[in-house]
């Protein structure tokens, strides 16, 4: 009864055991560790400084957080930069790695990624001519590489109207599918613009834990006060203490100030008074770190909403930017945390962290395609200067396995 196998296999089964190896097993929506570490000490002279420590949660959950009066009168530790004074010159000095310009460590990057997209179409084209077979297998190669269903039938689509019974190269397939998703890319390709004339410029930024918030908040600050701008840092992620100190300790390598409170405190005081002290200091640009415990879903979107509530009572416009944090890795389970976060904060915008470890990079593209929201930057390793403009073209050429 099992005899009849569909013709398909063939293909589709080469490419499995192709991928197979690797494919990483599925995680979890929020990957957490319970094993608190220590945090590293300061290797600020390192040029490729690893990031400090992963996210640590508590096995048990501190102390409730108090419900409103809003704001509370709280110690507010602020760690002071070691150099208060705005430098003019970014510091200089990069590692070799980094001159290899930012298109390279992409590539790098998104090799896996691109190893899964490209080499699978790579086996399809034993014969010329395009016919259905190699159309429908192009499709589901699409697929597999985490494209979405709905990519994956548009670019086959647009491939078999231009194409079909026509002899086609492989080269000229993978060609024809980057240019069509540098244009579904092109639209989201678009820098985060830190509005100069706000003092500060607001950025919430949320995420399940361990999709790299604090990592890209370090980046981020690493790259305005590379640009000369004065940034502050809320520890906003009051319920681990060892997600503050590794703000702070970011927070010191970048030489920008942390405003940070106890484990346990109102996150939503703490960014009011980052606000407060921000404003007063007319900062450029304050971003704010936040919890993400996915799995305490009620609390968490309280915990946000009243973020979000309580910096308005300050400036009604705020937050200007909301960033939200995907780890790469987690492929599809990107989509529904797009739709949770969406629903729990103001997000506006999206970074994509650790294509430099994923074989899921092609969800950027699904998601582009669903969304439509910006993706302001992308993360292609642990290292402050690891973090990328989002450019469409080379996104998609290096996903195809093409030369930018
Ligand atoms: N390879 C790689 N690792 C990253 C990237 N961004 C963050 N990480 C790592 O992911 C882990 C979680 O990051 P973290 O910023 O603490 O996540 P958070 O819980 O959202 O604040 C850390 O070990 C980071 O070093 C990236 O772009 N590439
Ligand atoms: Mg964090």
């Amino acid at each position: 009864m099992s005899e009849t196998e569909p013709e398909k296999k063939g293909w589709f089964a080469r490419l499995r055991s192709r991928v197979a190896p690797t494919v990483e097993p599925p995680k979890p929506a929020e990957p957490e560790i319970a094993q608190p570490e220590p945090v590293e000490p300061s290797v600020a002279a390192e040029p490729e400084t690893p990031l400090a420590p992963p996210p640590i949660e508590p096995v048990s959950e501190p102390v409730p957080m108090a419900p409103e009066p809003e704001p509370e009168p709280e110690p507010v530790a602020v760690t002071a930069p070691v150099e208060a004074v705005v430098e003019k010159e970014p510091e200089v000095e990069k590692p070799e790695t980094e001159k290899k310009g930012w298109l390279s460590r992409l590539r790098e990057g998104l090799s896996k990624s691109t190893k899964k997209v490209a080499e699978s179409i790579t086996g399809l084209f034993t014969k010329k001519k395009l016919d259905q077979q190699t159309l429908d297998d192009l499709e589901d190669a699409l697929i597999q590489a985490d494209l979405g269903v709905a990519v994956a039938a548009r670019l086959v689509g647009k491939l078999s109207k231009e194409r079909f019974g026509k002899e086609v190269t492989e080269e000229e397939v993978r060609a024809a599918f980057a240019d069509d998703i540098a244009e579904i890319l092109q639209p989201v390709a678009v820098p985060l613009t830190i509005d100069a004339a706000r003092k500060p410029h607001v950025v919430l930024v949320v995420g399940v834990n361990g999709s790299g918030k604090t990592t890209t908040i370090a980046k981020l600050a690493g790259r305005y006060k590379g640009e000369g701008r004065s940034v502050m840092l809320a520890a906003g992620d009051t319920f681990r203490a060892a997600a503050v100190e590794q703000l702070k300790v970011w927070g010191d390598r970048a030489g920008v100030p942390v405003v940070s409170k106890q484990t346990g405190a109102d996150a939503a005081g703490l960014a009011y008074e980052a606000l407060e002290q921000a404003r007063a200091e007319k900062t450029d640009v304050l971003l704010i770190d936040t919890a993400g415990r996915l799995h305490n879903k009620t609390n968490l979107m309280e915990e946000l909403a009243k973020i979000v509530r309580v910096i308005r009572k300050l400036d009604p416009e705020a937050p200007h930017s909301c960033l939200l944090v995907l780890d790469a890795t987690t492929g599809q389970n990107a989509h529904a945390q797009v739709e949770t976060f969406k629903t729990m904060s103001p997000v506006d915008a999206l970074v994509l962290t650790k294509l430099d470890g994923s074989a899921k990079g092609g969800v950027l593209v699904a998601l582009a395609e669903k969304f439509k929201l910006p993706v302001v930057a992308i993360g292609v390793g642990e290292g402050i200067d690891d973090l990328r403009p989002f450019e469409a073209r080379a996104f998609a050429r290096g996903l195809m396995g093409l030369p930018a």
